[in-house]
């Protein structure tokens, strides 16, 4: 993924006629869902747990129809295709939160100016990088949410975090699409992108999802940590936090987002790991 270095960036464009829903729908929404996707599975309740996994867990670099990308061709079906396996990682008392450890400090190196840095973002359509501040994340519905961080080594710890959901963002700003129809995760649009990629700054570090991953409700722009802001080596300004990936999805310090056809490349998946590091 490369940032397009020659067309300037241009000032965020909201999606006016879309407004976000109030965070409680949202999640009574997902949680009804799941509810109603457990029931209707009966014992094979927990297999259907899988169900979601499989799905954004199907490739598709090699020509063979991507489950989800099937799903969002076909209009009618989709809502229901997309989130019928949603399930939410579990949260708990705040008084839980602990601040984890430092780790993993790739893409990290250079000197950050918070009040110079951009968030970066090549919309999957033909239109220009747009940038934003931090100001502009933090004008989206706050959410906070105590979940689990968990890393692949091993070891995991209780955190709060709070930020904008990576749904609102491109529900406000329709940068995932190539209509330019905002993205909602509730009724998706058949152009929408079947991946985006996220980098750090530098480049050094980078991720890829698949779009439902990126549209799931915990799947926040997290801008505090344990409430307070998040720490340089945390991931200021703005980190990646999804509690149903591994901890190597959890970028810190993001600098570019852009949209895309295939698995956007992934710093730990080129290294041998599971490239959805769903757990
Ligand atoms: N930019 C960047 N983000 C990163 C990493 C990294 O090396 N560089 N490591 C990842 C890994 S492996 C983990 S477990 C988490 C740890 O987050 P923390 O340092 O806030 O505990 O950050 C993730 N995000
Ligand atoms: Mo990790």
């Amino acid at each position: 993924m490369t940032t397009n270095q020659n067309s300037a960036p241009v000032t965020p464009t909201p999606a006016p006629e879309t407004p976000l829903r109030p965070e409680a729908e949202v999640l009574a929404q997902a949680r009804r869902r799941s509810r109603r996707s457990f029931i209707g599975l009966g014992l094979a309740g927990l297999a259907g747990l899988g169900g979601w996994k499989w799905l954004i867990s199907q490739p598709d670099d090699s020509g063979i129809p991507h489950p989800l990308r099937q799903a969002l061709d076909a209009n009618g079906r989709l809502s229901q295709a997309y989130f019928k396996e949603t399930r939410l990682a579990p949260e708990f008392a705040r008084s839980r939160a602990k601040d984890p450890r430092v780790n993993g400090r790739i893409g990290l190196a250079e000197e950050l100016d918070p009040a110079a840095w951009r968030l970066r973002v090549q919309g999957y359509g033909a239109g220009k990088t747009q940038e934003f501040t931090l100001a502009d994340i933090q004008a989206l519905p706050k959410v906070e949410m105590t979940t689990e961080l968990k890393c692949i080594e091993g070891w995991s710890i209780v955190v709060h975090w709070a930020g904008a959901r990576l749904s609102d963002f491109l529900a406000r700003y329709p940068l995932a699409t190539r209509s330019g129809r905002p993205a909602d995760p509730l009724n998706p649009p058949a152009d929408l992108a079947p991946y985006v990629g996220m980098q750090t700054p530098d480049e050094k570090y980078y991720v890829g999802l698949d779009i439902a991953s990126a549209l799931h409700p915990q799947t926040l722009l997290c801008y505090e940590m344990n409430g307070a802001p998040l720490t340089a080596a945390h991931g200021a300004p703005l980190r990646l936090v999804t509690p149903l990936k591994y901890g190597i999805k959890h970028l810190k310090r993001i600098g570019t987002i852009a949209f895309a056809d295939t698995r956007p490349k992934d710093y730990w998946a080129e290294l041998g790991y599971d490239w959805n590091a769903g757990h």
